[in-house]
């Protein structure tokens, strides 16, 4: 793996801690870095926070550049909700809670089972994953967080990591462990299933894996372990329908007897691949009795690509709020399966009514009250992917608006007199609400941009990465 290096002063590394706590904190963890870029002949990856710093500046000139285009886009915003009675100052509150996790895979370009194509100056490793959503964080205002995969994100040195996470303002999210491929030096394969394999060796190979990915993020202030699997077969009669679901029951049990008090175990589920005829957890179904059974802490996490075409994932999403069972979402979207596209690109709709069961289960309390995971899990094969997830993080924002201006009283009224027409007029009527200059105000209140996609491009930030990332491979 390439190690870019940016010549460490103690400038560079000084820490903007407040109080002295934090301060003794962050000099411990400064004194052991230094000692390792001794240790390493300063060949070792330290992180060119120059260029976030240089990118801020910049949001400062762009804010008052666009001030007049930004009056007039919150204008229409106000007059338009203003007409139908609308505090606004309580919906760009609740706006500014509402904050999501990156996927740290996603910052290098997705594929298929046929071919990948690589971006220039994609991430190599997971600092530069990190370099790249502190990038998104920074333009949306409101991606503080990074979920990891592994051993995908595994590095020898987590401290260096977490350090480097907190200087570019952000934070680790959950941990999804991977059992669905074999890993170098691994000595049973999962080519037939990991925690629901008919060997116990394996399945405890499995367990092991996910325990080390528990202890890696924990050291990184995660507090939720993902675990979903490939698990499953192609041709009937190859696996056990009930065996194999309750050997995925007891290796559950066993990760969540082990895991620290203040984590949550999350249950993913999928219908098909990489196993096309049947998955050991195919549905929410599966996922909810597997939680129910494995504790109070173990939730249902529901991927949006993860439904059979037609699928109503906002009931599903209701009903495991009502079971008190919801753990958080991946947000993607797809046309045919899994997480391919980007979330809102085919349906922004059902996005709407997603976020729509999520502020009616909050009642009063914002959504960021509900103690649930907001994750972004989507691939990106075609475009940039730093965009694609600016793009993601500014469709949830709208749709998380939308679904805050629907009229509950309203709504509520035509469900009780059976009025579907007016029911859905009340949805369609917040759906089709000019949000983007409450969604802009917040961003730029946070010190994001007016327009973060076009804030990336006027910039050139993807071709700063490329040359930077050249010379430094
Ligand atoms: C599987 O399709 C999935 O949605 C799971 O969340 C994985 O962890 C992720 O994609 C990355 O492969
Ligand atoms: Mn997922």
């Amino acid at each position: 793996m390439s190690v870019p290096l940016q010549k460490v002063t103690d400038k560079s590394v000084r820490p903007p801690a407040k109080d002295f706590a934090e301060i003794r904190e962050w000099n411990k963890t400064r004194e052991r870095f230094l000692t390792r870029v001794r240790e390493l002949g300063n060949n070792v990856r330290v992180m060119a926070s120059d260029f976030i710093s240089g990118l801020k500046s910049r949001l400062g000139q762009d804010a008052r550049a666009r001030k007049s285009e930004f009056a007039e886009l919150y204008a229409t915003a106000v007059y338009q909700l203003n007409k139908r009675g609308i505090k606004l100052e309580r919906i760009e509150k609740q706006l500014a809670r509402f904050e999501l996790s990156l996927p740290s895979w996603a910052f290098a370009a997705g594929g298929t089972r046929f071919f990948r194509f690589p971006f220039p100056g994609e991430p190599r490793d997971i600092y530069e994953k990190v370099e790249d959503a502190a990038m998104v964080n920074l333009l949306t205002g409101m991606a503080p967080r990074v979920a990891l995969h592994y051993p995908w994100d595994k590095t020898r040195d987590p401290k260096s990591l977490l350090w480097h996470a907190k200087r570019l303002g952000l934070w680790f999210d959950a941990m999804n462990s991977n059992t669905f491929q074999d890993h170098p030096g691994q000595k049973l394969s999962y080519k037939s299933g990991s925690l629901c394999h008919s060997d116990a060796s394996v399945r405890n190979q499995a367990i092991g894996l996910n325990l080390e990915s528990v202890k890696f993020g924990d050291g990184l202030g995660c507090k939720s372990l993902v675990v979903w699997l490939g698990d499953g077969s192609n041709h009937p009669g190859q696996m056990h329908f009930r065996k194999s679901f309750d050997r995925y029951l007891d290796s559950l049990k066993k990760i969540y007897r082990r895991i620290p008090a203040d984590w949550k175990l999350f249950l993913e589920y999928k219908p098909f691949e990489p196993a096309f005829y049947y998955t050991v957890n195919f549905d929410w179904g599966c996922s909810y009795a597997a939680a129910k059974q494995t504790g109070e802490r173990c939730r249902v996490l529901v991927d949006l690509g993860h439904h059979l075409p037609g699928a109503n994932i906002e009931a599903v999403v209701a009903r495991l709020l009502q079971l008190k069972k919801l753990g958080g979402f991946h947000f993607n979207d797809s046309k045919y399966g899994d997480d391919d596209l980007n979330a809102g690109s085919i349906n922004p709709y059902r996005l709407f009514l997603i976020m729509t069961e999520i502020v009616d289960a909050a009642g009063e309390k914002s959504a960021a009250q509900l103690d649930l995971s907001f994750m972004i899990d989507q691939s990106h094969n075609v475009k940039d992917p730093v965009e694609e997830m600016i793009q993601t993080c500014e469709e949830l924002a709208a749709a998380y608006c939308r679904a805050l201006l629907v009229d509950r009283e309203a709504l509520s009224e035509a469900q009780e007199k059976n009025d579907a027409l007016m029911a859905e007029r009340v949805l369609k009527e917040a759906f089709e609400s000019p949000v983007q200059g409450l969604v802009a105000k917040v961003r730029m209140e946070k010190g994001g941009a007016f327009d973060p996609i076009v804030f990336f491009r006027k910039t050139r930030c993807r071709s700063q990465l490329i040359q930077r990332r050249k010379k430094e491979g």
